[in-house]
């Protein structure tokens, strides 16, 4: 697979044309190392959540609601660089979702982030207005053999279809042609995706509708060091996009049934103008 290191790709531009963008140096390398310190500390302790897992198998390691629920991470979300950032490609007022993630040595395959929500029915992420993105902090370098951050297709933002929905009904035959059609949709994207060339501190963003997957490890084993360590959320341009989004993960996740929102995280957001879409 191609790498690619691009340039200019923290402008408005870039990010409408490819569907994703790059912010270098967001982070700097003591704060990359205070994150990954925080993130060990947090991975090596059993979570209290219910949601939460570890071990499991490709995604490895979770833990949800992540800004709301580990308050010494906040800051990450209110620094300047990460909101310069979303101005630039979701404008100004934009809006910031409850949905936020920590990830430990996560290595899912190609999908769009709008997959589950259009196997369930919903379709207003193909609105000519939808700009949702998914927002992510990798904490080590993307290497080639160890991966540690994103491969994306470029333009498949674009795509009228989603390739990664199965097709519906029942049965052996539906399965099998689920199988090939799954099979053949990884092939595609591994064959046109890129492997984006960032370095620990970076900020990537990506939209929504993008094709991505985690860069891959190709090793079975890997120096500490080069473990992955990542934090995502999701913002958007616009809360009637964001709204419908929050509803329908209000309907997929437990957590968000009863959902509680932390009344510090509420009011750093608040202090901070960070515009915080909660569910209905
Ligand atoms: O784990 C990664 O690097 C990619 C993140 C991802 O696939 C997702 O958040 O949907």
């Amino acid at each position: 697979m191609k790498k690619i290191g691009y340039h200019d790709a923290d402008t408005y531009e870039f990010y409408k044309k490819y569907g994703f963008a790059i912010f270098r140096n967001v982070f700097t390398p003591d704060e990359v190392k205070q994150l990954r310190q925080g993130l060990v500390e947090s991975f090596s302790q059993k979570s209290s959540y219910p949601d939460d897992w570890d071990n499991k198998e490709l995604l490895t390691s979770v833990r949800f609601d992540f800004f709301n629920r580990y308050k010494d991470f906040r800051w990450v979300l209110f620094k300047q660089g990460i909101t310069d950032a979303l101005n630039t490609v979701l404008g100004k007022p934009h809006f910031i979702l409850t949905e936020s993630v920590a990830h430990y040595e996560g290595f899912g395959a190609w999908h769009k982030d709008t997959t589950t929500q259009e196997k369930m029915g919903e379709r207003f992420h193909y609105d000519e207005d939808f700009n949702m993105i998914e927002c992510g902090i990798y904490l080590q370098d993307n290497d080639p053999v160890y991966g540690g951050g994103l491969d994306i297709v470029p333009f498949s933002h674009l795509d009228k279809s989603d390739p990664f929905v199965p097709v519906s009904g029942k049965g052996k035959l539906s399965g099998l042609m689920n199988r090939i059609k799954n099979y053949t949709s990884q092939k595609n994207a591994t064959k046109n995706g890129v492997q984006l060339e960032t370095k620990a501190g970076d900020f990537v963003v990506f939209n929504k509708k993008a094709t991505h997957r985690a860069s891959p490890c190709n090793v079975p084993s890997k120096p500490k060091e080069m473990e992955k360590y990542a934090i995502f959320f999701l913002a958007g341009s616009d809360n009637v996009h964001v709204k419908l989004y929050t509803n329908f993960i209000k309907k997929r996740y437990d957590y968000m049934k009863d959902y509680k929102l932390d009344e510090g995280y509420r009011q750093a957001c608040e202090e901070k103008g960070v515009k915080l879409v909660l569910p209905d």
